[in-house]
């Protein structure tokens, strides 16, 4: 049985760069000894849910799935959003048994998909909250859980060094500290992400289109720009067609704000700004902000100033970092958010992940706790 939900799982996996802001769902349908009839993954938001598309599946197939069994990476949902609740197509399949690896954390469901498939006479497992497979299925869906349960998007700090931690030379090129394995990575992790943040520094210097090109992708991430006085060109590279381009802007200027959308952004002024400093955009209330968005994964790829802002604040989740093997010399260190004056404020990150990436590592460092 667990080997069925870690193929659902592996289901799920497959819709990693489709689905925002859904979560990645995994659903495949048995016979009571353990026979496919159908599977299927969550489709681009709007579409058809994991389950509707297993059942689609089976039907397919001319598998009938009256007492079969379904294994689900998330509870099945019993609201009705942009699509229908799959308890209710489970129900009306004759579906006997649920087995499912996690709640969905959706205030909207939150158990209440279990117990209607219980009130229908469905039997319903779920696994406990510490089984490896379970931290597996919130791993895959970390963004979706961060905005449902802290109601604001998990935050990826994606950076680029060199041995000595240094992202860039004094004269500002940076372009080329890893290797093309590493840049392409990177775009994999851009193409998970619900949107990428970055700053106007960003934007003024190296006019990027923070799209995903290096990689396969069947929907482009949103993009975000710290930008409090509204300074992004007109004719600026990410104003790209399909997908959203949120400005967060603090100084008020009702003639740009009406050209910037008129590009096809949104201007977001956030109500009540960080006290004495009316200028800068309030970075928390931004997160909490993008989450009423639907934004789940923010990948961030800035300057050393909103990094460093970021990092400061605390609003940092994870860190992505690219690491040459090569040293700069002396430049800029990784972010600048410092001087510390003590070492209790030494920030403390443990390590989640380590792998190569043609001749560069990839390190995941997380905050401590998470
Ligand atoms: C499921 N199976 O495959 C997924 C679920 O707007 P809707 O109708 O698409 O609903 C979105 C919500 O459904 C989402 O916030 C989450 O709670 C749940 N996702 N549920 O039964 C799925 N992706
Ligand atoms: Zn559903």
């Amino acid at each position: 049985m667990p080997s069925i939900l870690s193929q659902s799982l592996a289901l799920a996996s497959q819709s990693l760069r489709l689905t925002s802001p859904n979560p990645r769902v995994g659903c495949i349908i048995t016979t009571p000894d353990g026979r496919v009839l159908g599977q299927g993954h969550t489709q681009r938001a709007g579409g058809p849910h994991a389950e509707i598309m297993a059942l689609r599946d089976a039907a397919e197939k001319g598998n009938p799935v009256q007492g079969a069994t379904a294994f689900v990476t998330l509870e099945p949902c019993s609201h009705h959003g942009r699509t229908g609740p799959c308890c209710d197509a489970l129900i009306a399949a004759g579906i006997r048994q649920v087995v499912a690896i996690h709640a969905d954390p959706n205030p909207l469901v939150a158990g209440q998909g279990f117990a209607r498939l219980r009130a229908a006479g469905i039997q319903v497992q779920v696994l406990p909250a510490d089984d490896p497979l379970a931290l597996q299925a919130h791993e895959l869906n970390i963004g979706f859980f961060s905005r449902m349960i802290r109601k604001k998007p998990w935050v990826r700090l994606k950076m680029a060094a060199s041995l000595d931690g240094q992202t860039a030379l004094q004269n500002g090129a940076s372009q080329w500290i890893t290797s093309q394995a590493a840049r392409t990575d990177g775009h994999a992790w851009r193409a998970r992400a619900c949107a990428v943040l970055t700053g106007i520094g960003t934007v003024l210097a190296d006019n990027p289109k923070l799209d995903v090109r290096l990689v396969d992708t069947p929907r482009q991430p949103h993009v975000v720009v710290v930008d409090s006085r509204l300074e992004t060109p007109l004719d600026a590279a990410l104003f790209i067609a399909g997908r959203a381009c949120f400005i967060y802007a603090a100084v008020p200027n009702d003639a740009k704000k009406a050209a910037l959308e008129a590009c096809g952004a949104t201007v977001i002024y956030l109500p009540g700004q960080v006290p004495n400093t009316p200028d800068k955009v309030d970075l928390s209330a931004m997160l909490l902000d993008l989450a009423q968005r639907e934004i789940n994964e923010l990948h961030v790829e800035a300057g050393h100033k909103l990094n460093g802002s970021l990092i400061r604040e605390g609003l940092v989740d994870e860190f992505l970092v690219y690491l040459a093997p090569k040293l700069l010399g002396l430049g800029q260190g990784m972010a600048h958010f410092g001087p510390l004056s003590s070492l209790d404020d030494v920030i403390q990150l443990e390590f989640h992940n380590i792998e190569r990436i043609g001749a560069d590592l990839r390190l995941l460092a997380r905050t401590e706790g998470h």
